[in-house]
């Protein structure tokens, strides 16, 4: 069955549900809020919806109900391939089902089809200076894709709230065929005297990606397939996906929601950790007379500690364990580059930071996450701009986020608006309010 037949039968059967959720429940208290809450960054607080993924403190994230070791084996793979295919991690996401070799093919095709970048878009961004930080550029990109905007001419023609999820699935579905010709326009231009590689037609969404960016190696396509299914999504909480679900509740387009997203995702408390952990690990390198540098790390990751600053790549606001995809970043180093100089940095510090991490005794998890490992296999393909490593982030998030979006739409949710309170109003409330049981 095409995708878009696939995602309409099960429209009506989750709607139901959801209705009747309300109407049954709706009324059930999901959690309470806390004045410290309210402070800090609202953690914990559940009164949002996602359906597209799941996180478990523990046991770390599961896309539609599968783990990722499970996603590995179980999603279709290139012709010749071992990693999973982006297409069909998007096909689960938006869909709930696990793909057929077939489905994943038609989501290539069609993404090939809807791909052309207009020119005014790649001459905008030849319009920014090349130095300008690649996530500006990238979602500047972003946006000037949104001239093109079919839920906009849809919902201007008049449109019903619960049909707006069609024209969003139009736009989510032109809107990821160009991200990678986008993004490697910009490494293109930024980094290789804007000489750029056509897209091959033969390749799927990952592996194209990778010829663009003009990285020879041909496992660095089986490396863009895993990255890029690994970063997909992180339920609906973190900044990239709350903020593209805000902004999409006030129903605007998948481009101005996906491009504010990205300025999200452009934070380094948030995505741009991981071009900050390259940094770091370069700086230590640098410090400690280059090598593999030995325990001695622990006094520079004090010095960065008392420095009032945060090491990047370690900690987490929801889990509490090392981050499954730490680890399956891990097992492909084990397996095509066990002896890299900086794969070795990086397995010591994952002996070294967390039980420092744990002595400091602030954060409340000490183990590494995504991002403290993704830039190392990046240096080891040549890919050493550290600071074009948040757009391949953003590249693949966007997979989960805008599955997320046709939901929004599908489930008729409501624009977003909770109530703020000034810290005078709580100081006038807090003699009459009870401690949480
Ligand atoms: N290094 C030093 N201190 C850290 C730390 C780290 N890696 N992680 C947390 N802390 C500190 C916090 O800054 C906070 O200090 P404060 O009380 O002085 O404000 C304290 O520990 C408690 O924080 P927390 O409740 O454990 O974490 P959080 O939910 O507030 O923040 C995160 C989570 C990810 C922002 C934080 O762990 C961090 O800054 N990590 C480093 C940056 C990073 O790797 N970000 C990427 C996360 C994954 C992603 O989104 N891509």
């Amino acid at each position: 069955m095409p995708l878009k037949d696939k995602l309409i039968s099960k429209l009506d059967p989750m709607r139901k549900e959801v209705k009747s959720i309300i109407k049954e429940h709706g009324n059930k208290l999901l959690s309470d809020v806390v004045v410290s809450q309210a402070y800090g960054g609202m953690r914990g607080v559940k009164c949002m919806v996602c359906e597209t993924s799941e996180l478990d403190p523990e046991e770390g994230i599961r896309f539609r109900g599968f783990s990722i070791p499970e996603c590995c084996e179980k999603l279709p793979k290139a012709p010749g391939g071992v990693q999973p295919l982006p297409e069909g991690i998007f096909h689960l996401l938006l869909t709930g089902d696990l793909p057929t070799e077939d489905d994943v093919k038609e989501i290539t095709e069609e993404w090939r089809k809807r791909s052309a970048v207009p020119d005014y878009v790649l001459k905008g961004i030849d319009a920014l200076p090349p130095d300008l930080h690649p996530m500006t550029q990238f979602s500047i990109g972003i946006l000037l894709l949104q001239k093109e905007s079919i839920f906009v001419e849809k919902y201007q023609g008049g449109i019903s709230k619960y049909d707006l999820w069609d024209p969003m699935y139009e736009d989510v579905m032109t809107l990821l065929a160009r991200l990678p010709r986008i993004a490697a326009y910009i490494y293109r231009r930024a980094y290789h005297d804007n000489k750029q590689i056509d897209p091959d037609p033969k390749l799927d969404w990952g592996a194209n990606f990778a010829h663009m960016m003009g990285v020879k190696n041909p496992q660095y396509k089986e490396l863009m397939r895993l990255y890029l299914v690994l970063h997909c999504d992180h339920e609906g909480g973190n900044v990239s996906a709350h903020t593209t679900h805000l902004v999409g509740s006030a129903f605007s387009d998948a481009f101005y929601s996906l491009s504010a997203g990205m300025n999200g995702l452009a934070g380094p408390l948030h995505g741009l950790a991981n071009q900050e952990v390259l940094r770091w690990i370069m700086q230590l390198k640098e410090k400690l007379g280059g090598g593999v540098p030995t325990k001695e790390q622990e006094k520079a990751c004090w010095d960065t500690l008392n420095g009032g600053q945060v090491i990047p790549g370690y900690g987490h606001a929801v889990l509490r364990k090392t981050d499954p995809r730490y680890v399956a970043q891990r097992e492909f180093c084990l397996k095509y580059l066990p002896d890299d100089e900086l794969f070795k940095v990086v397995s010591l510090l994952y002996d070294v930071v967390p039980p420092i991490l744990v002595k400091q005794g602030k954060a409340k998890n000490p183990w590494p996450n995504v991002d403290a490992h993704s830039g190392v296999i990046q240096v080891y393909y040549g890919v050493d701009e550290y600071d074009f490593y948040t757009v391949l982030f953003g590249v693949s998030r966007a997979l989960g986020v805008l599955s997320g979006l046709v939901w929004d739409r599908a489930l008729g949710l409501s624009l977003e608006r909770p109530k703020s309170l000034t810290t005078k109003r709580i100081k006038s409330m807090v003699a009459d309010l009870k401690p949480k049981a």
